[in-house]
């Protein structure tokens, strides 16, 4: 409009054909009004543009289940309406194409209702492909609900089985730690308590008069009684004294002062609080001591070290503690394995290194790991050795000192596993041992297997080194925490 007025001025001032320049601005003018009309026209009949149909992320069709879809009645309405609104401007287009008479307004009238016919036709396309669109959206909701409820039936079927499977597990380690249900301590003690003791009993429990026969017996029956001989002479001493004291006036009393200065001795060294019920087993961690509290196993071989950490893995993770286990002795072929079937037994995870590995090296990886996911304690198996051999003893300085560099104050424990059976020589082994390491605490195994467990009174009184647990048998709750009290009554009962 304003160009045409802009060239219409033009022209009137160039030709000033006035007349001529106002015609042709209004004939522009009406030109430019009729495509307005008719574009607006279109537009309004122009269905608008469909949003892509939806399709769910990451569902696969194959997966999804049949399902039946409902759609919203309204829009079913008006794809309806549309159809009645094709067929009845089709059949005016008929009946106008019937009338037509060739006159203009005859043939404009069938122009118009044609294109009334494609204007329903194509709002028809229209609402057919709403129709079809919401369609598909609902089947996917449907399917999306029906795959989520699925999905949930699924996982609660799933959490039912495992809680089946715990429970048959439990099941299976219960009857299996009641298959396993160790010997009593009174058990374990049969053999020394049919040895040394026995002849005590036979001795101190007659009514026979307290004579210089019946003490010549007696120092016979502890010299024999592997208690080794400096503890049997200081047992004989502590006697002598209280009967010239006349505080013992029959075998009986003999008898009972005799348990009560065996039961001093064995509690020498046991002070302080431990862990297991305050008597007996490990002792917590020092005060400040920050975990994992780290147990180095050390002993001649066979003593039982293997064995040992096995079992009391499975104590200490009874008492709820975690444990991982460090296969320290990478020197003999299948030691790794042992260990392994030690951990499995227990529940405890172990870090292994490859045989003839540097047993240091394993050991820093699992205390390392055991501060990395804060496991309780670290039980540090090694490699059994003669404690006469001064290289094989410097490299287990070397091991204790590794430990000491993978965290501060460990080992905390150095635990030395004695056999009963070798008698006098588990005291040589101690010291040695001792010497080398430091060791804070002692387990006595295979008390079980032997008529010699009055080794222990010797060792405890030698050294005064505390028995943290003594072994009593080959079985996983074979292993008791040492009570001198309990270990005394179990001996003498
Ligand atoms: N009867 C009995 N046997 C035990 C006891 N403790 C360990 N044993 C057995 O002693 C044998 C040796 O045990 P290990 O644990 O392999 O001994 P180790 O000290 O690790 O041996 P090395 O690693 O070769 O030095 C195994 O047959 C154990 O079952 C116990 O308290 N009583
Ligand atoms: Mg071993």
């Amino acid at each position: 409009m304003p160009i045409a007025l802009a060239v219409s001025t033009l022209l009137a001032v160039a030709f000033d054909y006035r007349a001529l320049a106002i015609a042709v601005a209004i004939l522009i003018a009406l030109a430019i009004v009729v495509a307005f009309v008719i574009r607006a026209r279109v537009r309004r009949k122009a269905p608008p543009e469909l949003p892509p149909s939806e399709a769910r992320p990451g569902a696969r069709i194959e997966e999804l289940p049949p399902v039946e879809v409902v759609l919203p009645a309204e829009r079913l309405a008006r794809r309806d309406r549309a159809k009645d609104d094709v067929a009845a401007a089709q059949a005016a287009l008929e009946a106008a194409e019937a009338r037509a008479a060739g006159t203009p307004q005859a043939r404009a009238d069938v122009e118009r209702r044609r294109r009334d016919l494609a204007d329903a036709q194509r709002r028809l396309d229209y609402e057919a492909r709403k129709v079809s669109e919401a369609e598909e959206k609902a089947r996917r909701e449907a399917q999306a609900q029906a795959l989520a409820r699925r999905e949930q039936a699924e996982r609660e079927a799933r959490q039912a089985e495992e809680a089946r499977a715990r429970t048959a597990q439990e099941a299976q380690r219960t009857k299996l730690a009641e298959a396993e249900a160790g010997r009593t301590l009174a058990e374990g003690l049969a053999k020394t308590r049919g040895g040394f003791v026995a002849r005590l009993n036979a001795l101190l429990g007659t009514s026979k008069a307290l004579d210089d026969s019946m003490l010549a017996e007696l120092e016979e029956i502890l010299f024999s009684a592997d208690v080794g001989v400096h503890t049997a002479t200081h047992l004989l001493e502590s006697v002598r004294e209280r009967l010239a004291r006349r505080e013992l006036t029959d075998p009986s009393k003999v008898k009972a002062a005799l348990r009560e200065e065996i039961e001093r001795i064995l509690s020498l060294g046991t002070g302080g609080p431990a862990s297991e019920a305050g008597h007996g087993g490990l002792p917590d961690l020092p005060p400040g001591a920050a975990p994992p509290q780290v147990v180095m196993v050390v002993g001649v071989n066979g003593t039982g070290k293997t064995t040992t950490v096995g079992k009391l893995a499975a104590r200490l993770g009874q008492a709820g503690k975690s444990v991982l286990l460090g296969a320290g002795d990478t020197f003999r072929a299948a030691a790794g394995e042992q260990l392994d079937v030690w951990a499995d037994r227990a529940h405890v995870p172990i870090v292994r290194g490859k045989d003839g590995s540097d047993p240091g090296a394993v050991l820093f990886d699992a205390v390392a790991r055991a501060k990395v996911e804060q496991i309780g304690a670290v039980l540090c198996d090694t490699a059994g050795r003669l404690h006469t051999k001064a290289g094989l003893m410097d490299e287990l300085k070397r091991i204790e000192r590794t430990l000491e560099k993978a965290h501060g104050g460990a080992p905390h424990e150095v635990l030395l596993v004695v056999d009963a059976t070798t008698g006098q020589n588990a005291i040589a082994q101690a010291r040695q041992f001792n010497d080398a390491l430091g060791v804070t605490g002692i387990v006595l195994t295979k008390l079980d297997g032997t008529a010699k467990g009055g080794v222990i009174i010797g060792i405890c009184d030698e050294l005064k080194i505390p028995i943290r647990y003594v072994g009593i048998g080959e079985k996983i709750s074979d292993l008791k925490p040492f009570d001198p009290h309990e270990f005394v009554e179990a001996l003498f009962s």
